[in-house]
């Protein structure tokens, strides 16, 4: 098969498999874990030195094209495999790519790291090594970006649109979903962001979603 993409759902991995499975490009699925040494054997550092998932392997006529960074693996995903006609999640213009790439790089910068912290210090670690002082302050400092998302969701929905970059939804819904899911755990923010609660709903609603949660699950 032309595309590969390594990395287990639950993972950043899934930004390049919901973006794949949106496009409905046919790929292969190798689910290598974050845990347990896979992501430091020989064969799987010449793919990704960093060691990390997800890689997506492009086999095309033109060479083997290795992308890894989750972030790149979805736009270039969209790009390289979307029609880009307006149709299906890739951006249709330049204006569109300009959208995607912003909310993209948005999400790791302004988002991710506190996103996790809330991840992990509500559900992911086990609760002796959770530690709310770290969750506090997590909370706390999303409260901006979340603002921003929450006032631009309000000016789409103004403008009649659900969703972040285009009248339909996106790879930039895909990119901000993925890492603002994250936060989700948060009762309190999810209360006072209403406009991102019911966003990150209506995204992880989605078939192409639930279907790679459902695979993800047998
Ligand atoms: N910035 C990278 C981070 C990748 C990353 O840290 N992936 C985690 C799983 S979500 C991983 O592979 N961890 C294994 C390790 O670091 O050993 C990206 O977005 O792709």
């Amino acid at each position: 098969m032309a595309l590969t993409i390594h990395g287990i759902f639950a993972s950043r991995a899934v930004r390049p498999l919901w973006t794949a499975q949106e496009l409905g490009v046919p790929f292969e699925h190798v689910p290598t874990p974050y845990q347990g040494g896979a992501t430091r054997t020989t064969e799987f550092l010449a793919l990704n030195p960093n060691g990390h998932i997800p890689v997506l392997v492009d086999e095309r006529p033109e060479g083997r094209v290795v992308v890894w960074e989750s972030m790149a693996c979805a736009l270039y995903l969209a790009r390289h495999h979307g029609r880009g006609d307006g149709h299906d999640i890739a951006p249709a213009n330049p204006a569109e790519d300009a959208e995607a790439l912003r909310w993209a790089f948005w999400a790791v910068t302004e988002l991710e790291a506190d996103a996790l912290c809330v991840l992990m210090h509500r559900l992911g670690l086990p609760p002796q090594r959770r530690d709310p002082d770290k969750l506090a302050a997590a909370e706390q400092r999303l409260r901006v970006p979340l603002r921003v998302l929450e006032d631009h969701l309000a000016a789409r929905a103004a403008q009649g649109h659900a969703y972040l970059a285009a009248a339909r939804f996106t790879v930039a819904d895909v990119c901000v979903a993925c890492v603002a899911n994250w936060a989700r755990p948060s009762h309190d923010l999810m209360q006072a962001f209403p406009r991102v609660h019911d966003w990150l709903q209506r995204c992880h609603a989605r078939p192409a979603y639930l279907a790679l949660k459902e695979a993800a699950r047998r």
